[in-house]
C-alpha cells in the first residue's frame, strides 16, 4: 500500500491524480472515519494535497456526483487559473494568490431578506455538511476540466437568510483588499469583482458554494475561502473569494458584462450554438490534453441540460446570453 511504502515522503502530485487513487482515497477515509482513527497530517498531505496546508474538509458526508467523468489533475486545477486580483496571465494566481488571507473571513448577506447578518467561514465549514461533487466545468476561452468540488448546495446557506418575495436575484462580490490582492491596484476591471444569478439559479440543487477540492479545502488560487460553481454556466460566473452576498429586486451589474456587454451577459449559460463574437463556443480542449489531442463537442448547459433546461424555457437564448 502506498501509505506503508512511503511513510515520509508526501506522493508527488501526479500520483494523486488518477480517478482509481482519488476513488482509494474516498475509501480509506471512510475507513479511517468508520473506525474513529484519525489520519495522521502526513498521511492527510500524502493523500490529498500535494501544496498548501493541506487542511482537510470537516465534516464531510459522502454523495458521489459526477457521471463516470475523468477528473482533471489536481495539479492543472491549481495551476492554470484566472483570478484577476493576482494578475492576467493564467500562472499569476498559483504565483501570487499566497498573500490573500483566509483567516478570519466572514460574509455578509443582506438584501431583500428577513434575517440578514454575517457568517464566518469556520461556522459555514463546521455547521454545513460538506458534500464532494465532481462536476463538468468551462471557461468562455474554450478550456474545460472536471473537477471534484467539496462544498454544499448555495441554498442551503440562502436559506438562512430569508429571502423575502422581493428577492428575485442574488449578487456577489469579492474581497476588495488591494494589499493582499495586488492586481486590485491596476484597473484593468471595476473591482470588486461582482457576479450574479437570478434567484431560480441560485436556489437550484447544482449551483454550489465549494469550499474545497479533492478533499481538501481551496487552494487560494481557486477562490479560498468559498466560491461560486454553476456547473451549466461559463466559468467567469464561478466568483471567487466571496466576502458580500446580497438579494435584489433588480438584475445586478456584473464584472465581465459591464467590462464588455456585447461579449458576456449576464447568464453565460454555457451554449455551442450561441457564439462568443471573437470565437465559436462550439468545442473545448480539456485541461492537461496535449495541444494536438482531439477537441471535443461542447454540450448544451455543458451537459446539464436535463436539469436545467426548464429554467430558461421560453427564453430566446440569442438574446439573453
Ligand atoms: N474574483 C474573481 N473571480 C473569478 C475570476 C476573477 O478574475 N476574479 N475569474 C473567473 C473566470 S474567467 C474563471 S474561468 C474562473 C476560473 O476558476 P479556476 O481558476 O478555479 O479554474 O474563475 C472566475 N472567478
Ligand atoms: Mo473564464
Amino acid at each position: 500500500m502506498l501509505i506503508r511504502r512511503r511513510p515520509s515522503h508526501p506522493i508527488q502530485p501526479s500520483a494523486i491524480t488518477q480517478p482509481e487513487t482519488f476513488a482509494q482515497r474516498r475509501q480509506l477515509l471512510k475507513a479511517a472515519m468508520a473506525t474513529g482513527i484519525g489520519l495522521s497530517t502526513n498521511l492527510a498531505h500524502a493523500l490529498v494535497k500535494p501544496q498548501g496546508d493541506g487542511t482537510l474538509i470537516p465534516n464531510r458526508i459522502d454523495t458521489p456526483h459526477g457521471d463516470g467523468l475523468t477528473l482533471t489533475a489536481y495539479e492543472n486545477i491549481t495551476r492554470y487559473n484566472n483570478f484577476y486580483e493576482f494578475g492576467t496571465g493564467k500562472r499569476d494566481p498559483f504565483r501570487y494568490a499566497h498573500t490573500l488571507q483566509t483567516r478570519p473571513w466572514v460574509v455578509k448577506v443582506d438584501g431583500e431578506c428577513e434575517a440578514p447578518g454575517e457568517i464566518g467561514i469556520e461556522d459555514i465549514l463546521r455547521h454545513i455538511p460538506q458534500e464532494e461533487r465532481i462536476y463538468r466545468f468551462r471557461c468562455v476561452e474554450a478550456w474545460a476540466m472536471n473537477v471534484p468540488w467539496n462544498g454544499f448546495s448555495l441554498m442551503t446557506l440562502l436559506k438562512r437568510f430569508k429571502p423575502t418575495s422581493k428577492a428575485k436575484y442574488v449578487a456577489f462580490e469579492t474581497l476588495f483588499d488591494p494589499e493582499q490582492m495586488p492586481g486590485q491596484k491596476r484597473s484593468v476591471l471595476d473591482w470588486p469583482y461582482r457576479e450574479g444569478l437570478r434567484m431560480d439559479e441560485a436556489m437550484h440543487p447544482l449551483t454550489m458554494l465549494a469550499t474545497g477540492v479533492y478533499g481538501t479545502e481551496l487552494p487560494n488560487q481557486n477562490g479560498a475561502p468559498l466560491r461560486l460553481v454553476v456547473p451549466w454556466k461559463y466559468g467567469f460566473k464561478s466568483i471567487k473569494s466571496i466576502v458580500h452576498i446580497r438579494f435584489t429586486d433588480k438584475m445586478p451589474g456584473t464584472t465581465w458584462q459591464q467590462m464588455a456587454p456585447d461579449e458576456y451577459g449576464f447568464y453565460a449559460n454555457v451554449n455551442p450554438q450561441v457564439d462568443h463574437p471573437r470565437w465559436s463556443q462550439q468545442q473545448h480542449r480539456m485541461l492537461g490534453d496535449s495541444f494536438f489531442a482531439r477537441k471535443q463537442d461542447t454540450l448544451m448547459f455543458n451537459g446539464y441540460a436535463e436539469a436545467v433546461a426548464d429554467l430558461y424555457r421560453g427564453m430566446d437564448l440569442h438574446q439573453f446570453y
